[in-house]
């Protein structure tokens, strides 16, 4: 049985698998993400689960395998709680895909991604439990959901190193925003690895494989890898690709929106920024002079390491045709690329070139 999704203030994408992003300028109104404005990215199936009859199997190199009830996840330990930033590797991607076409991938605009309070068991806890065998390397998570890959039937699956797998913050999650989770998002267990990007966090986890090598799940050993940009789907040599795991510095204008009319004078802009667990993000600049001078955002919001801040700045328009440009620099003192030319690759992954936003001073 699969669910489908009724989220009327989403940009649907794909319904069958089901796609879809909020509005910027509704996505930057609160600071948690409601999980109703909650993107939901998915490749196949959403499944709907009975929680009575749920067990989670974890098997492979551990001491003892086992097939647990919710509850018994649940009395392993007491819940942890991290606030993370959820974004898809492919946030951003409409923009590469107007340099160069990038056929069948979701021409996702700057808002795939989402900041949420997390609850749930801590899985290092849970492999304390089970205990870990001295040769494993890597965490497996597959999924009960149903995907097709190139016309296979397979579930979504990803894997993790063990020494990431062992931070205190990557979570078996059962809660969101003090909520239970919503079937679009993993009822009734998902895993969250704060800091990477979104694919590696499980929906409707099934089972936990320990061994020595990285999942060899389509979703793991193809998707979300970085590939040159001379390689395309037709000369792909997939062992060439980079796999995606930490999120990297990215600033975004939610509002005003591309293509919107606001009055001339000083006027309001906003947006999120957001980086991997290395470096905070230090200053957000914005430009209307296509990057000549820059004027630094406040950032009235931000809850480090693995979360997003907002971002905000008064500037004065004149009368006429106006770009918007933002970028934002970390702690280390790294910004993002100016053209989004220099970033495209054929699976449209990671753009964080400057954010640009077309809009009408009247
Ligand atoms: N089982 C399963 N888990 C999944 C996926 C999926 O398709 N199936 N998509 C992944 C990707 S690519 C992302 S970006 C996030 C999206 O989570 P969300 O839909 O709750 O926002 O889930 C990840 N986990
Ligand atoms: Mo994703």
């Amino acid at each position: 049985m699969t669910i489908r999704p009724i989220q009327s203030q989403l940009i649907v994408h794909q319904e069958q698998p089901f796609n879809a992003e909020p509005p910027g300028d509704l996505l930057r109104q609160s600071f948690l993400t409601p999980q109703q404005h909650f993107f939901i990215r998915t490749h196949g199936s959403i499944p709907a689960v009975d929680p009575a009859s749920y067990r989670l199997l974890i098997t492979g190199m551990v001491q003892r395998k086992r097939e647990l009830s919710l509850d018994e996840l649940r009395s392993i330990s007491p819940a942890h709680t991290v606030t993370a930033t959820l974004q898809c590797a492919g946030n951003r991607r409409a923009e590469l895909m107007a340099v160069k076409p990038i056929p069948g991938e979701v021409p996702w605009r700057a808002d795939v991604i989402g900041t949420a309070k997390w609850r749930g068991v801590p899985l290092r806890e849970v492999l304390r439990a089970v205990g870990v065998e001295a040769d494993a390397r890597y965490v497996a998570f597959t999924s009960l959901d149903e995907a097709q890959f190139e016309g296979e039937k397979v579930s979504y699956g990803s894997s993790i190193a063990l020494e990431k797998a062992l931070s205190p913050d990557v979570l078996l999650a059962y809660e969101v925003n003090d909520e239970p989770l919503a079937p679009e998002h993993g009822f009734p267990l998902r895993v969250i690895v704060p800091g990477y990007i979104g694919a590696r966090s499980v929906k409707w986890l099934r089972e936990i494989t320990l061994q020595e090598h990285p999942s060899t799940n389509p979703y793991q050993a193809r998707d979300y890898k970085l590939f040159p940009p001379e390689m395309t789907a037709q000369t792909v040599d997939w062992s060439r690709g980079k796999t995606l795991e930490d999120l990297i510095l990215n600033a975004v204008i939610t509002t005003p929106q591309e293509g919107e009319t606001v009055a001339a004078g000083p006027t309001r802009i906003q947006g999120y920024a957001i980086t991997g667990a290395g470096a905070p993000v230090e200053r957000v600049e914005l430009s209307i002079d296509g990057g000549k001078t820059w004027t630094t955002a406040n950032i009235v919001e931000r809850a480090d390491p693995y979360a997003w801040c907002f971002w905000e700045v008064t500037v004065a328009l004149s009368p006429g045709d106006c770009q918007l440009l933002v970028r934002a620099w970390d702690a280390s003192r790294q910004t993002q690329p100016e053209d989004v030319r220099q970033l495209w690759n054929f699976k449209g992954y990671m753009n964080n070139a400057w954010h640009r936003v077309k809009i009408h001073v009247a």
